[in-house]
């Protein structure tokens, strides 16, 4: 018999029980639900972007030096706007903009606790051929004894207290992972509500998937050719092209996903603050691993807002595989 959403329990309900005055969490439920409901605003702009004209590049160029797509910039003015009104974010972090906004008066009010770093629209290159794309938000408490600067926010990933993501696919799932926890929500497109559709996720026994970019072969270099070659034995390689959207996959049925450096890309290609250190967490908190190559990335002291890191991050069994195979090359 198939259950019908009201029979899950809603995020905003989830969210009021677990966080909503705690003394670890106090205020995380106005940060998720202010994710949750640009999340909301962004998937309808996504699924009608082809009929509304609002695919395409704006010919603007990003901080990455990348070609801004109008939809990276709308998701990035939408969450920036819906943190600014919960009232609990102090500042944001993103891909899409070069210095940390940071909320005016956030300084005077002791409510603004919470900074975030996003990737507001992760995929871009997906996102005008109907595949899944998706966001990506790194959660910390801010020091309050210190003023904000640009420099808050080059912290170590494992002083993050939360991490949150979207895929927006088939469905659109926003997963939630605090300590120890980790949970996804499923949207109902009618009316924009998340219910809970799979709770306490960890990592499965088996792994029956790899993701890299097998063009990126020619480049390897310390062991991922070998390291790569002993993931395709028994497994099939799944490649989207979204990180978000591959990461999720892996967590749910299994598997690893690697995106290191090569010749080319010498510092890997993905960002620490906003890609590797969100996802990372979610990734530990669900008994999985998140590295380097050589260290645990979560531990890695950031020197700027946009640095690139190798990336290795899933089953905890496979990462340490290909951090063996590279440490003996
Ligand atoms: P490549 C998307 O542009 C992205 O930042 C990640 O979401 C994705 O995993 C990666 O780049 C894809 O890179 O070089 O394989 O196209």
């Amino acid at each position: 018999m198939t259950s019908s959403s009201s029979s899950h329990i809603t995020l905003t309900k989830f969210c009021e029980t677990q966080y909503k005055g705690s003394d670890t969490y106090d205020g995380l439920e106005a940060v998720i639900n202010a994710i949750a409901s640009g999340a909301y605003e962004l998937e309808s702009q996504i699924r009608n972007g082809n009929l509304l004209g609002m695919l395409g590049s704006t010919g603007d160029i990003n901080i990455q030096g990348e070609i801004v797509q109008q939809l990276d910039s709308i998701s990035s003015d939408t969450f920036v706007r819906k943190f600014q009104d919960s009232m609990h974010v102090a500042m944001v972090g993103c891909e899409e903009i070069e210095h940390p906004v940071l909320f005016e008066n956030s300084d005077q009010s002791d409510q603004h606790d919470y900074i975030v770093l996003m990737d507001p629209l992760d995929g871009s290159s997906n996102i005008d051929v109907a595949v899944s794309i998706g966001s990506i938000f790194g959660i910390w408490k801010r020091q309050n004894s210190k003023t904000l600067s640009p420099e808050s926010l080059l912290r170590p990933g494992a002083e993050q207290i939360g991490a949150v993501y979207v895929v927006y696919g088939s469905c659109t799932v926003l997963v939630v992972a605090t300590q120890d926890k980790v949970n996804e929500f499923t949207m109902n497109p009618a009316n924009g509500e998340f219910h809970l559709t799979s709770a306490d996720i960890s990592y499965p026994n088996k792994t029956p998937y790899y993701s890299v970019n097998d063009g990126n072969t020619a480049r390897w270099i310390n062991g991922i050719v070998q390291a790569v070659d002993e993931l395709r034995d028994g497994r099939s390689q799944r490649y989207i092209g979204s990180l978000v959207a591959d990461f999720h996959r892996n967590l749910i049925k299994g598997g690893v996903f690697l995106y290191t450096a090569d010749t080319k890309n010498t510092d890997g290609r993905l960002r620490l603050m906003y890609e590797a250190n969100p996802l990372g967490y979610v990734s530990v908190q669900a008994g999985g691993a998140v590295s380097d190559g050589m260290n645990n990335i979560l531990e890695i002291q950031p020197v700027e807002l946009h640095q690139r890191v190798p990336l290795i991050i899933g089953d905890k069994g496979l990462v340490n595989q290909v951090i063996k195979t590279i440490k003996s090359s």
